[in-house]
């Protein structure tokens, strides 16, 4: 039962939730207002009522296809708890006696299996002490398709609830009547980590992961290794971190912490994407494995540099071959990411070896033939291994004949030459991932959130069949600057401007200054859950960072 309903990694593509929660009593804000991303459909009230900590929990009901031991939302509903009351120290034990004392209203979550699965029902519940000016009995529903869907709606449910000024009331906690549809505009919205050009400690990484899911967002897309360091600790070739980390053993991930993120991510319903980018962009491959990497020449002498991986020898696809076996076990997502971008062609041309080649070929002297040589090959035994290739767009201009479930990734470009591209593409079929927008490491003053979220994915001349090949988007953190020091506040709670426009409707969402007091809100809630979000613009938090 867990590994067909919980644990199907396909399953993410369908977070589609309905969340309606019919309570009532006195007067609040407007709390969707408190949401980010904004859902799809919703209205909501003034009416409100108290949640009390004490006699609030999560339960299973008795319809519901995953029970206790479904290792998703049992977390999830251990994590959310003390996020939808921060402050709470109450013991978990006493929080379920009074709950059984007193279970006059009744919140049960359900969430439906897709049907192939016929029609039963996750229902989960949880109860509140009534307050004592109410005599209405409160009730609130979550239904979604998949366990993914429920972690959605469980998020958008944290998001409802809010404080009142301490000390007020008995009750601290409020959610106003609020009825939600709501299901992303985009399957992939991701973030990209790059833990070459610095190492990431796991801590950070799996930080990261949680503030991901506050936004919505569903891939890590780990940039593992590139140049500067090979921090990947492989089984199968030990020396490519041993000599090609910044340090053998501090700054490497080792088996088990790879494990630790994918488990984290899982739990919060979040795809670990690798990425080991080739043929270029692998100096630090070099240190570990010799003669993969292309000799460089001055004239008709060894330089002594090396330049892309040698796509020439039969020995590098033995060993990508035995590289991308290990790398498609150890992360079990359907897709893996090969890179391909920014080839620098002088060392290749440099090289007797390789020109011969080329001429044998037929090649000529475009570089880009034997690129697109190399990429077939690689996409071939990754293909081989059931996984479906992810590429930079750099792949696609030099071969416009790669298989047809390959995922391009557009990272350059104007929003004019993007779109070109996106059309383009589109045209061919191809299935396209965003990212040319939304370069995260990048920084200006003032509001630059704004060119994030203004962006239109879907502005690009095309049928509405081309549109749909737009999979989704993705925020790069590229690391020439950023380590565990400033990666946090350069991230948030800007990647959630994207988050947003890869969630919600587009017409909803299309005011930046309709949505800045609802973008400082999602704000403060992050650092009022622990995570360092740069501010917005002048104002305060009710809770700042401590
Ligand atoms: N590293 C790798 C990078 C970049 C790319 N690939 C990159 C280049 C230029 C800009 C942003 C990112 N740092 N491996 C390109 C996908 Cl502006």
């Amino acid at each position: 039962m867990e590994a067909a309903r919980c644990v199907t990694f396909g399953q993410y593509l369908r977070p589609h939730f309905y969340l309606l929660l019919l309570i009532f009593l006195r007067n609040g804000p407007h709390t969707v207002e408190g949401v980010w991303p904004l859902p799809q459909t919703f209205t909501s009230s003034i009416e409100r009522s108290p949640l009390s900590p004490e006699a609030f929990y999560f339960e299973y009901g008795s319809q519901s296809a995953a029970q206790q031991g479904c290792s998703v939302l049992d977390a999830a509903f251990t994590r959310y708890f003390p996020l939808i009351f921060p402050d709470y120290t109450g013991e978990v034990a006493e929080r379920l006696l009074l709950d059984l004392k007193a279970p006059l209203a009744k919140v049960p979550v359900t969430t439906t299996i897709p049907s192939q699965w016929g029609l039963i029902h996750y229902l989960t519940r949880f109860y509140c002490i009534p307050d004592n000016l109410s005599v209405s009995a409160r009730q609130a529903s979550l239904n979604a398709e998949t366990v993914w869907g429920a972690l959605r709606g469980l998020e958008t449910f944290s998001q409802l609830v809010y404080q009142d000024d301490f000390g007020a009331h008995f009750y601290h906690y409020f959610v106003n009547k609020t009825e939600i549809v709501d299901f992303p505009r985009f399957q992939f919205r991701g973030i990209l980590l790059d833990t070459s050009r610095h190492y990431l400690p796991v801590k950070t990484i799996l930080q990261t992961l949680d503030a991901m899911a506050y936004s919505k967002f569903n891939v890590f897309h780990w940039h593992i290794v590139d140049d500067p360091s090979f921090p990947y600790q492989s089984r199968t070739y030990p020396d490519l971190s041993s000599k090609g980390a910044f340090h053998p053993m501090t700054h490497i991930y080792t088996q088990s912490d790879v494990r630790r993120v994918i488990s984290h991510a899982r739990l919060w319903g979040i795809r670990v994407l690798p990425e080991f980018d080739s043929p270029g962009h692998t100096a630090s491959w070099g240190k570990g494995q010799s003669d993969l990497l292309t000799p460089c020449y001055r004239g008709s002498s060894l330089s002594g540099t090396f330049g892309p991986v040698n796509p020439v020898l039969p020995s590098t696809y033995q060993f990508m071959a035995r590289l991308f076996k290990e790398v498609s076990s150890v992360f079990p997502d359907s897709h893996i990411h090969l890179g391909g971008d920014e080839v620098n062609f002088s060392c290749w041309s440099s090289n007797p070896d390789i020109r011969a080649f080329m001429k044998k070929m037929g090649f000529g002297v475009d570089f880009t033939k034997l690129e697109a040589f190399y990429m077939e090959n690689i996409v071939n035994i990754t293909s081989a291994l059931n996984k479906t290739a992810i590429v930079w767009q750099d792949v696609f201009d030099y071969h416009e004949l790669i298989p047809k479930d390959t995922v391009l990734h557009i990272w350059k470009g104007t929003p004019a030459s993007y779109q070109a591209e996106l059309s383009r593409m589109t045209k061919a079929g191809m299935k396209v991932l965003l990212a040319a927008p939304w370069y995260i490491n990048h920084i200006s003053y003032g509001q630059d959130w704004h060119q994030y979220y203004n962006v239109q994915p879907l502005d690009f001349p095309g049928t509405e069949e081309q549109k749909k090949l737009v999979i989704g988007g993705e925020v790069c953190m590229w690391g020439e600057y950023v380590d565990a020091t400033n990666l946090t506040p350069r991230l948030w709670p800007r990647a959630s401007a994207a988050a947003e426009r890869l969630w919600s409707d587009e017409k909803q969402t299309s005011s930046a200054d309709k949505a800045f007091p609802r973008f400082q809100d999602l704000r403060c809630k992050l650092v009022r859950r622990g995570i360092r979000a740069e501010p917005l613009y002048v104002g305060h938090c009710k809770h700042e960072y401590q």
